[in-house]
């Protein structure tokens, strides 16, 4: 789910270097080391060039709450350990998730490439952020990459009566010739806890089976679900089978938190889910058969041939597209705000 910034006369539209730089100066001014807000505001800024409205500039607040509150590091160095052929564990060192896949990059990647697999288990970390962005570069150099991770417990667990899960998504990357490549990322959740913000704060009501409220009755009005309530998984049994899987490889594999094993309250504001990400990474040249791109492709054809029209990432590429002739449009008000944070704590 998504809500478009149409460019008006009440909106600026910014280049990707320009929203990349005033998100990092964001993050500078509000403690994280210049490492980190590079590659946090490169994350938010492509995000919010993509249309993912629910994880782009919407998180700023979050993010510096986070910060503000000492739940997250914004210093952190994450310490990569190289423990097998197809094996890398990072400690997140109570920072951001994607600094520590930045560090351990150059390596997962040699890994796949050496042993045709590798895994990065990332723990004591917090993700705020879409997931795609994580798994998409992968395809973009010929990898196939997977990845998830647990958020915080707002998700009932299929036939139970109390949250236990996270929204926990799920990305997935794969080349294919002659186009973008294949991307999807879902939170396993029906609907991604932002966007469940997004609709409280326009006061819009969520499409019927997305959540329940504090008395466990199901809900279309989402600040009964960010008041007590809690959302469902999305395709009942299934979606929470997925999630579980989730649980398991984001922390219990990595040695991070599940999602209901953090309690921020001490830290008022703290937003950031302080879990575990995994990331596996597969070199399909190793498979030996017809190229892997070139199969992928096939599929899609074949998708298409059967009356498809719109693929997962589609909507992404297209804003993405649009975004680099016309800019990236944000409202008035709220880059005013973006710029005021950019100069004062
Ligand atoms: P959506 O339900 O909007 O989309 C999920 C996937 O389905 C996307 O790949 C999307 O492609 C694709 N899609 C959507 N509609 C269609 C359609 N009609 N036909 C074909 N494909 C379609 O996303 P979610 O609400 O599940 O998640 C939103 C974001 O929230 C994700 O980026 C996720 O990573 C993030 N998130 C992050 C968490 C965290 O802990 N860090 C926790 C939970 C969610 P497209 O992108 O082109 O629209
Ligand atoms: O949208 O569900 C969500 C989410 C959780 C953590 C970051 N995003």
């Amino acid at each position: 789910m998504s809500q478009p910034v149409t460019a008006t006369s009440s909106t600026e539209s910014l280049s990707l270097n320009e929203l990349t730089t005033l998100l990092q100066q964001i993050f500078e001014r509000h403690g994280t080391s210049q490492a980190v807000a590079q590659v946090l505001a490169d994350n938010c800024a492509r995000a919010q060039r993509d249309g993912s409205y629910s994880h782009g500039v919407f998180r700023i607040p979050g993010y510096l709450a986070s910060l503000a509150s000492n739940w997250v590091d914004g210093q952190a160095v994450p310490k990569v350990e190289d423990v097998a052929s197809g094996f890398i564990r990072v400690d997140a060192a109570n920072g951001f998730a994607q600094p520590a896949l930045a560090a351990a990059r150059g390596l997962l990647v040699e890994k796949a490439r050496n042993a045709g697999i590798a895994v990065l288990a990332i723990r004591n970390s917090h993700h705020f952020a879409a997931l795609w962005p994580d798994v998409e570069p992968f395809a973009e150099e010929g990898l196939v990459a997977l990845s998830v991770v647990n958020s915080m417990t707002c998700v009932v667990p299929h036939g139970a009566q109390k949250p236990l899960f996270g929204t926990n998504p799920i990305a997935f990357a794969a080349p294919r010739a002659q186009g973008n490549p294949i991307v999807f990322d879902l939170a396993t959740s029906a609907i991604a806890h932002g966007d469940v913000q997004i609709a409280a704060r326009k006061g819009h009501l969520l499409p019927a089976g997305m959540g329940v409220d504090r008395q466990g009755e199901p809900t279309e009005d989402p600040k009964a679900i960010l008041d007590g309530g809690a959302l469902l998984p999305f395709g009942g049994h299934k979606g929470s089978a997925l999630s579980m899987l989730v649980e398991l490889l984001a922390a219990a594999l990595t040695g991070g938190n599940f999602s209901f094993e953090f309690d921020w309250k001490k830290h008022p504001g703290a937003q950031t889910p302080w879990t575990g990400q995994l990331l596996i990474v597969i070199d399909p040249s190793k498979s030996g058969g017809n190229s892997f791109a070139q199969r992928s492709a096939e599929l899609v054809r074949q998708m298409h041939a059967v009356g498809l029209e719109r693929m997962p990432g589609d909507r992404r590429f297209i804003e993405r597209a649009k975004s680099q002739d016309a800019g990236i449009p944000l409202g008035v008000e709220e880059l005013t705000k973006l710029r005021a944070l950019a100069t004062h704590r």
